[in-house]
């Protein structure tokens, strides 16, 4: 096995056991006579632990003498998942672990579930801030990532009845991979009001003052990187109120109960992730997150910098900070508030500072989904951000006004300032505005913000602006560790692991797509993996599947533009079809297995339906004497990132099917082919780049292009003649007969289609969507074409490390090395 470095600690499976014993009996204080799986992932965890800080004060110091250029990465969501396997595999000693575990009588698998997810996010961004904080590691790159210590994450989904319910995530209870820094807080203000003077020498001094105080309490947890010494640094605020424990003003006049309620109105700052992915709704206390976090991690930020003594000028030098999404567009009015009042610089310098400083990343040009804070609540809670947020867009408009005189509309449209009622502050805008980059996470997405969303502002500033860095994920954890046997076979052929830190080597396993060895091998590492699945299916589900069916997975956060409903549909009309046919003609039919996973956010009616309906056709469907194995439908509960671990190595087939230019990139894409899956898709996001990348021949794509969509939209409202798809008519009919259900319960999702205008194109694609998964069930029967599709696929996915990405945006926005 692959050793990382000279051991500081345990070296042997003997020491590794005295020092899994030694965390058992002292730092838990359990007796080993009832030690259970719990207490021994406790006393593992710590062990590698202690690995893990050693480097980890080691990075910060040599970064400290060393003072490069840092990259800050503020995201409000970090989906890190299990931090265990990851650390053994990084370290490089998970052999001995294993080993040493299996003396104490524990299998390494049992130990490693028993660790909870960090579950700080809903997807796709979150699971992207992951990757990247995985790879900025592993690249050495100086980097930290901030964020909130949400108490509870993203929350638990149970299905009832085949309904959703969600329960609360508490996961702190153990969690041995954070550090508090009692002694690293930061006082963020709230509320009062900005009073105004002119100082001396005639300058206008803004001051603001009164309102509350919160505290921001840093919580920190090392981030590794595989076959290298940097280990990184996540840093995670905490509220708290600002005056200790309790306010004792308060206590000592008898107000107890007042006080603890104060405590308790500033620990709900940072105490719940928001569930929503798309639909931004304008809450107090989200825009508070966002406030506290940013100014927080400005203040750290800041503070660092001023350690080196150097000038204002030089903070882009040493500073680039990197906005995933606009959660945290409000840094920059702080970084503008920090330079003129606190640093008492000139409008001019202080802006040129921010606008260096910041790279600006967006995920996606759903309106719905774009960020906007009502004016008189940023009044409210934010005084002095709103003022530099209108001297911003002044500064703005009268820039825009000098270049294009002739064009008047344009300054409504561009204005930071929507002018509705209450007026609003669009957080986009700002971000284009204040940073000097923006990029879109994959070519398609980065061409459409360029033409939609932002296509004035790239009169205003030119193309350059505006950049693609396509999104990718992390090899370690989407293969190596979610895929051991594949790694391992893959290590065999290249003579070593050096693919899982530059993944373009894959190339090279194409030499042996003729290998019998090599393909009988690659073949049952899917099935193995496939088995894994289908155990766990009947384990959480009580559902049997065989491993020999084509397994077909959707797995994904539930929303109409990804369309689980296009799928849900396929699958009814398949079991038509099936029904329809003579015993005999079944005999001939690929068995398949359709796995559905996702969270809908839980204000989301229509998502919450599309799940309810696949549970329901799952109930008919599963129990259908005439279907047997030749069809199932599971619908996966609590989608989350150790689940994915399971499921994406265990696809044939999986689906990337949103309405084409919607979905910005997709990640899931990446792991199911680097795992040996075939992709059904739409034209959308980065399948574009994976069939470039792989070829058209292996890849299953079906569906109306993006640029056709606006108008077929047009004539669905407009054009009098929409008439639905015949073969999805005869879908909704036996919804509406009951066949699947009290019929009034899916009523709005089938009239969202046939009544209002079928916004996502269901019906447009479903004959294409059919014809296409009768292509894949005929391919499939080619079990040895499919198998060179899948190798030749796996070797030409090299492009989607997100190490490739981290570089790129290193190079193209950080300007770091
Ligand atoms: C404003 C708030 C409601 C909000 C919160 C979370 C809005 C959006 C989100 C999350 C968005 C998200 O996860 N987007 C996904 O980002 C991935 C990484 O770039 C993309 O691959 C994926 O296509 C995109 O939907």
């Amino acid at each position: 096995a692959w050793k990382k470095f000279s051991a500081t600690e345990f070296k042997t499976k003997d020491e590794f056991e005295s020092e899994v014993v030694k965390h058992i009996e002292t730092t838990l204080a359990r007796s080993l006579f009832n030690c259970d799986e719990a207490a021994a992932y406790g006393g593992v965890a710590l062990a590698f632990r202690d690995r893990l800080v050693i480097e980890w004060n080691r990075t910060q110091q040599r970064q400290s003498s060393a003072d490069p250029k840092r990259v800050y990465y503020l995201s409000l969501e970090f989906l890190m998942g299990r931090a265990l396997d990851n650390a053994m595999l990084n370290v490089g000693m998970k052999d001995v672990a294993k080993e040493g575990l299996g003396e104490l009588g524990f299998r390494m698998e049992d130990v490693i579930s028993q660790e909870r997810d960090a579950a700080l996010g809903n997807g796709g961004l979150g699971r992207l801030a992951a990757c990247f904080l995985d790879s900025l590691a592993t690249l050495n790159y100086p980097a930290w990532g901030y964020a909130l210590r949400y108490k509870y994450g993203i929350f638990k989904q149970e299905i009832v009845d085949g309904y959703q319910v969600e329960v609360p995530d508490y996961w702190l209870d153990f969690n041995p991979w954070e550090f508090p820094r009692h002694d690293v807080t930061v006082d963020v203000q709230f509320y009062g009001h900005v009073r105004k003077y002119m100082d001396e020498s005639g300058k206008q001094i803004s001051v603001w003052e009164d309102g509350e105080l919160v505290t921001a309490v840093a919580y920190d947890a090392p981030i590794p990187g595989f076959g290298t010494r940097t280990t990184n640094n996540l840093r995670l605020w905490s509220s708290k109120a600002s005056h200790g424990e309790f306010d004792f003003t308060k206590f000592n006049s008898g107000e107890y109960e007042a006080s603890v309620a104060e405590q308790q109105r500033a620990e709900t700052i940072s105490a719940v992730l928001y569930p929503n992915d798309s639909l931004e709704r304008g809450k107090e206390l989200r825009l508070k997150q966002q406030y506290f976090w940013c100014a927080a991690s400005l203040f750290d930020i800041v503070r660092r910098f001023k350690k080196s003594r150097k000038a204002w000028k030089e903070f882009p030098n040493q500073v680039a900070i990197q906005l995933n999404d606009t959660h945290p567009t409000l840094a920059i009015p702080e970084l503008m508030r920090i330079l003129l009042d606190q640093e008492g610089l000139e409008w001019d310098e202080a802006w040129s500072i921010v606008q260096k400083t910041f790279g600006y990343t967006n995920h996606t040009v759903l309106p719905e989904a774009l960020e906007k804070w009502s004016v008189p609540l940023v009044q409210h809670l934010l005084p002095r951000h709103l003022q530099i947020i209108y001297d911003i867009n002044l500064n703005f408009m009268h820039y825009v006004e000098r270049n294009f005189p002739k064009d008047r509309e344009m300054l409504g449209r561009v204005s930071i300032i929507e002018e509705s009622t209450p007026k609003m502050v669009r957080m986009a805008y700002l971000a284009v505005i204040g940073s000097h980059k923006v990029n879109g996470v994959a070519e398609l997405h980065s061409d459409l913000i360029k033409t939609t969303i932002f296509k004035d502002f790239v009169k205003i500033y030119g193309p350059d602006k505006f950049t693609n860095v396509t999104n990718g994920i992390t090899p370690r954890r989407w293969l190596h560790q979610a895929n051991p046997r594949l790694s391992e076979l893959i290590a065999s052929k290249l003579g070593g692991y050096d693919f899982l830190r530059d993944l373009t080597l894959l190339h090279k396993i194409e030499a042996y797509v003729d290998d019998k060895e090599f393909r009988k091998e690659f073949q049952e590492i899917k099935y193995a993996n496939k088995v894994r699945l289908a155990k766990y299916t009947k384990e959480a589900h009580g559902i049997s599947v065989n491993p020999s069916s084509l397994f077909d997975i959707q797995v994904k956060r539930i929303h109409e533009y990804k369309r689980q409903q296009l799928n849900i549909f396929g699958v009814i009309y398949r079991y038509l079809e099936l029904k329809d046919m003579s015993p005999e003609e079944r005999k001939k039919v690929q068995p398949r297995v359709s796995f559905f996973g996702g969270k809908a956010a839980p204000g989301y009616w229509m998502a919450k339906t599309i799940i309810h309906l696949i549970n329901q056709v799952g109930a008919v469907v599963n129990n259908d004497k005439d279907i047997g194995d030749l069809l199932k439908v599971v619908f996966l509960e609590d989608y989350n990132v150790s689940k994915a671990e399971i499921i994406c190595p265990a696809s044939d087939i999986s689906e990337h099917i949103s309405t084409a230019g919607t979905e910005a990139s997709g990640t899931s894409n990446m792991k199911f082919v680097l795992n040996g899956g075939l992709v059904i898709g739409t034209c959308d996001g980065a399948n574009i780049e994976i069939t470039r990348e792989i070829g058209e021949d292996n890849i299953f794509l079906f569906g109306n292009l993006s640029e056709d969509v606006e108008d077929l939209r047009h004539a669905h409202t407009y054009s009098g003649d929409f008439a639905i798809d015949p073969k999805l008519e005869r879908v909704f009919a036996v919804i509406r007969a009951g066949r699947f259900g009290d019929a009034a319960q899916f009523s709005a999702l089938v009239n969202s289609i046939v009544e209002h205008g079928d916004y996502y194109l269901v019906s447009d694609d479903f004959a294409s969507y059919i014809d296409t998964q009768k292509l894949i069930d005929a391919a499939y029967k080619d079990q040895e074409a499919w198998l060179t599709k899948t190798i030749t696929s796996v070797s030409r996915m090299g492009f989607f490390s997100s190490d490739r990405c981290i570089d790129e945006y290193a190079e193209m926005i950080w300007n770091v090395e």
